[in-house]
């Protein structure tokens, strides 16, 4: 069976070892980070995931995956390396050079690179193929490049890897039929195959899609609230036309992803990418609105306390990159408000003091819903009616079920859901 070598252990790097470990394949996960290694070698994860951890254990304990710090020789590379943003919103190809730099002194005739880091449009073509040509072997003769773009969500990865149609862009037709004969081990859906730049394109249209619809429904949400109307009435009858589905408005869009890879069209194509930039903008724009809401909330307040719950970028997981949370934490900060943060799927994230919920709640004078998570929703108006200074509510998801949280005197506010005008 062939040997796998998997640079990058992180969300998309680790379930795919493990899915390949699975499949037969001999796999060498790498990682620059020991402790992520030496953890995964015990059998254990450094990230929540659903069934992630079983699956690592069984790879770890049958041998068929092994991690390490350094690459090694093998017959596939697939690179899931971070590329994140700069400050000024160019994408940062650091660790997909580096890691393309890293597997030159391992390549041989007939090995397959596999691309799975979300990129800028032509970067296999341009960035990557230059550098694994270093080792004077020629992509499309020698070796073989391709992009297979990862589209898993987190918290259903494992579940997607292997449903999820997978798009597969080669540099020449040969090198995406040898990339699909790896997928093909455990995709049961559809594989479909096209040229690299395609593959990159398709990916970044897929998150931009979703980032100028939620920008829609954030500028919906802040419509609403000016008509004194309800934006989650408006979303549901709307959506019931069988052409429209309006997205959910919120605190803003975090994630890896969304929140990340429009910017790199933007980069590309400055002067053509107005639609995407401005959506970008609504929706990195949200953090301050609700923390404008939070200081209308509380202007009567001295020494306000407020309590918030959800770090994480969305329900139920435990990532907090490009968090919204984050920006409303700072920028709260900066007003000199007394903080407390809960959020049952972080254990602790320094230097930012986590609460248990008891302790957040207690004294608060305004609890605010970041995160849609189902333990907030569980959350019993009544206990926390007696922990808080102030009763007021801030819930930006709509999770909350306003009758119960009205019936224990609590002054609750929506995002998008503006008070009526008579
Ligand atoms: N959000 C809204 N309103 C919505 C939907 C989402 O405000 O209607 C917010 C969420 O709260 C969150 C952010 O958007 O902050 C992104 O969350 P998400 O669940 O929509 O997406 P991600 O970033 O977790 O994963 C996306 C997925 N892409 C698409 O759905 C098109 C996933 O399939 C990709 O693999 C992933 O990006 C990626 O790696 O690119």
């Amino acid at each position: 069976m062939k040997k796998i070598c998997v640079i990058g252990l992180g969300y998309i790097g680790l379930p795919t070892a493990g899915v390949l470990a699975s499949a037969g394949y001999n796999v060498i996960g790498v990682d620059i980070s020991e402790r992520i290694v030496n953890t995964i070698n015990r059998g254990e994860i450094h990230i929540e995931e659903p069934g992630l951890l079983t699956l690592i254990k069984a790879g770890v304990s049958s041998k068929q995956l092994i991690a390490q710090t350094v690459p090694t020789n093998a017959d596939v590379f697939i690179i899931a390396v971070p590329t994140p943003i700069t400050e000024e919103k160019k994408a940062d190809m650091r660790y997909v050079i580096s890691a393309g730099e890293s597997i030159v002194p391992y390549l041989d005739k007939g090995n397959l690179v596999i691309l799975e880091s979300t990129s800028p449009p032509g970067t296999c073509q341009n960035l990557l193929k230059p550098i694994l040509e270093r080792s004077g072997l020629k992509v499309g003769k020698d070796i073989y490049l391709a992009h297979c773009p990862e589209r898993v969500l987190p918290g259903k990865i494992l579940h997607e890897l292997i449903h999820n149609d997978r798009i597969i862009g080669g540099i020449t037709p040969k090198c995406a039929e040898l990339a699909k004969e790896i997928y093909s081990s455990f995709v049961e859906s559809e594989i479909f195959l096209t040229d690299a730049t395609t593959a990159e394109m398709v990916k970044l249209m897929e998150n931009t899609y979703r980032d100028v619809n939620i920008a829609l429904a954030n500028e919906t949400a802040i419509l609403c609230e000016k008509l004194g109307i309800n934006f989650w009435e408006v979303v549901k009858l709307a959506n019931h036309h069988p052409r429209v589905h309006l997205h959910l408005a919120g605190p803003g869009v975090g994630g890896h992803c969304i929140s990340v890879d429009p910017w790199f069209l933007v980069e590309v194509f400055p002067a053509e990418t107005k639609i995407i930039k401005t959506a970008r903008e609504r929706n990195d724009g949200m953090p301050l609105y609700v923390v404008k809401k939070i200081e209308t909330i509380l202007k009567n307040i001295q020494t306000p306390k407020v309590a918030l719950l959800g770090l994480a970028y969305k329900g139920n997981v435990d990532d907090i990159r490009e968090s919204p949370s984050l920006h409303v934490y700072s920028q709260l900060l900066l007003r000199n408000y007394k903080i407390s943060v809960h959020d049952p799927h972080i254990k602790h994230h320094p230097p930012m003091p986590l609460d248990t919920l008891e302790s957040a709640l207690k004294d608060a004078d305004c609890i605010v819903i970041l995160t849609a998570h189902d333990e907030f929703k569980k959350i019993e108006p009544e206990s926390a009616s007696k922990l808080v200074r102030t009763k007021n509510i801030l819930d930006t998801h709509n999770i909350i079920n306003t009758e119960e949280w009205e019936k224990y005197g609590f002054n609750i506010n929506i995002l998008g859901v503006g008070k009526p005008q008579n």
